[in-house]
């Protein structure tokens, strides 16, 4: 990831983790998008973002993230300008990754069960 993506992104989440914890839980969204839908930003962000689904978003899971939508085909000026617009309190961008694709091929190839 280009260094200057990577300075937004990792503003915008400390912009998003009040108390500094190196984590981003649903109060914090809920209180960045105070103004601004909160409910409907805050599940839009965790839908995408929280893979592992426990609630809370570490730095790293935040960090893969975009660097999912960087390999996804954006460039680093939209996901500039995206993330600045975030940054001043804008809503969640719903960035089309390749994600799904990918979860779908593994979800196809699970063996759970069989060894
Ligand atoms: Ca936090």
């Amino acid at each position: 990831m280009p260094e200057k993506l990577k300075e937004k992104v990792l503003k915008l989440f400390s912009l998003i983790d009040l108390d500094d914890s190196k984590t981003i839980d649903r109060d914090e969204t809920l209180k960045f998008w105070s103004k601004n839908f909160p409910k409907i930003n805050s599940n839009e962000l965790f839908d995408q973002v929280d893979k592992n689904n426990d609630g809370s978003i570490q730095l790293e899971e935040w960090i893969e993230f975009w660097t999912i939508v960087f390999n996804s085909g954006y460039s680093e000026n939209e996901i500039c300008n995206e993330l600045d617009n975030m940054i001043e309190g804008g809503s969640w961008v719903k960035f089309e990754t390749n994600e799904k694709l990918g979860g779908k091929k593994n979800r196809s190839y699970k063996r759970e069960g069989k060894y």
